[in-house]
């Protein structure tokens, strides 16, 4: 499989960073192609807990090359600080690329992401705070910096003015203290030297290894229904994670890919504000949460929990093309006698088999539920799928064909082997 997609099923946090971390070990190059450091990607190799934000997972396999592709937006605080940190443990960043055309996220965007969910009162999206919309918001109205905008001081301080010039009144009216250009300027320029050797065409870089029988995964950030085009608008971030997000945000054409894997937790979990219809806001949901250890790894939010959603994960398949599912967190689900999964929503007394067609109706949809048995016994340690407890079989083929797609591999644990690879 040359060129594999690796993304979210559902609302994040599914594990796609367990995922593209053992995928991308049989990989030459792994390729972020959304979001910024809003990501949080867990990988525990060896018993040692990794937390990846702006690093793509590859950064954990020796020999693969990591590539921050251009439809990232890129901290270079964070960056550093990320690259400092993994270096201080042992890990390799020396190869690490990042596209000239990726967007930078300015210290001002920041500032503007919380005034942004302040001014919102109780409408706020409950994003990050890391400044990723404010980002993409200045790329769409073409005043936002990139990565080769710091190897020209003259023309990055006039870039600057320009981006801050609304910014500034705004603040103003906000009754917030406004941005020396200058300042920001001198801080950006601060990076140019550190980054420079690291700047490459990340298109050709990708192409290149594909031309040459290579091996790429591309590693999607949040999720499927948190895509600004696709997702739950505006409870989104303000990229497009889903497949053809891997396109535009490396420069690959459509006609590379051989395969594309969306992670799906085996029940469900949003972090910040918008719909969730299997959303338990009780005793239940709090055992859920502790029995995952549910907690955001970017802000130590904690998620909001639910069952499996058949409806969204279906929806995943057929926005992404999937021609598979990787199933994570399996073995939290043991030890319940039994296991509702949502089949189907209920909407003004109508049963509805799709994701409903305006924003307003899916706020209003009651879930389906269809209850599966559950079983006993510690699954960790699980290593085929025949060795499952017959119920954990039955639960798997049923969400095979309620999400119309194989799952080809099952997560037992968090570590790297504690997968069930089927397929
Ligand atoms: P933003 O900051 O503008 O991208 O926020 C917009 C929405 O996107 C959601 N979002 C996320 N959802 C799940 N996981 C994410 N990463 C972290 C993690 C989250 C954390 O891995 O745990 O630590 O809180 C992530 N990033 C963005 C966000 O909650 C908003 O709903
Ligand atoms: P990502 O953003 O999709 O990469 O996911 P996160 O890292 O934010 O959250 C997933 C969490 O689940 C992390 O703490 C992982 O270590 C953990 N995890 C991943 N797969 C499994 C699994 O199969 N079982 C268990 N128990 N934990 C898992
Ligand atoms: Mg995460």
């Amino acid at each position: 499989m040359p060129a594999v997609i690796v993304l979210g099923a559902q609302w994040g946090d599914e594990g796609k960073g367990k995922a593209t971390d053992q995928l991308g070990s049989h990989t030459d190059v792994v390729v972020k192609y959304n979001g910024g450091n809003n990501a949080g990607h867990t990988v525990v190799v060896d018993g040692e807990k990794y937390a990846l934000h702006l690093l793509p997972a590859g950064v954990l396999s020796p020999g693969v090359t990591p590539v921050i592709g251009n439809g990232v937006v890129v901290d270079l605080e964070v960056l550093f600080q990320e690259i400092d940190q993994m270096t201080a443990r042992g890990v390799d960043c020396s190869k690490l690329l990042v596209s000239s055309n990726a967007h930078i996220i300015a210290p001002y965007n920041r500032v503007m992401d919380r005034a942004s969910e302040k001014r919102l009162g109780e409408h706020q999206i409950g994003t990050t705070g890391r400044g990723i919309g404010p980002t993409y918001a200045d790329k769409m109205n073409r005043i936002g910096l990139r990565i080769q905008d710091l190897f020209d001081a003259e023309s990055l301080a006039g870039r600057v003015r320009a981006a801050l010039a609304d910014k500034n009144r705004l603040l103003s009216a906000y009754g917030l203290d406004t941005i020396d250009p200058q300042a920001i300027t001198d801080e950006l320029l601060s990076y140019a030297d550190r980054v420079r050797p690291m700047v490459a065409d990340a298109s050709l870089v990708v192409n290149d290894a594909l031309d040459a029988g290579q091996t790429v995964l591309f590693e999607g950030g949040q999720a499927t229904m948190l895509d600004i085009d696709h997702g739950t608008y505006p409870f989104v971030t303000s990229s497009n994670p889903t497949a053809g997000g891997a396109l535009t945000g490396t420069g690959v054409g459509p006609t590379r890919i051989d395969r594309v894997v969306g992670v799906a937790k085996a029940y469900t979990t949003r972090v910040g504000e918008g719909p969730f219809p299997t959303e338990l806001t009780d005793e239940v949901g709090d055992a859920l949460r502790d029995k995952g250890g549910e907690f955001g790894v970017t802000t130590g939010r904690p998620r909001r929990t639910g069952w499996f959603d058949s409806v969204v994960v279906r929806y995943a398949t057929r926005i992404n093309g999937l021609t598979d599912i990787c199933l994570t967190k399996l073995d939290v689900l043991t030890d319940y006698p039994s296991i509702p999964v949502c089949v189907a929503y209920e909407v003004d007394g109508r049963r509805c088999e799709e994701m409903p067609l305006d924003q307003a109706a899916f706020n209003r949809a009651v879930p389906v539920y269809e209850e599966l048995p559950g079983w006993t016994g510690d699954i960790t340690g699980v290593t085929s799928f025949e060795d499952l407890p017959a119920n954990a079989r039955a639960y798997i083929r049923r969400l095979e064909e309620l999400c119309r797609c194989r799952i080809s591999s099952i997560g037992v644990g968090p570590g790297r082997e504690e997968t069930i690879v089927r397929f």
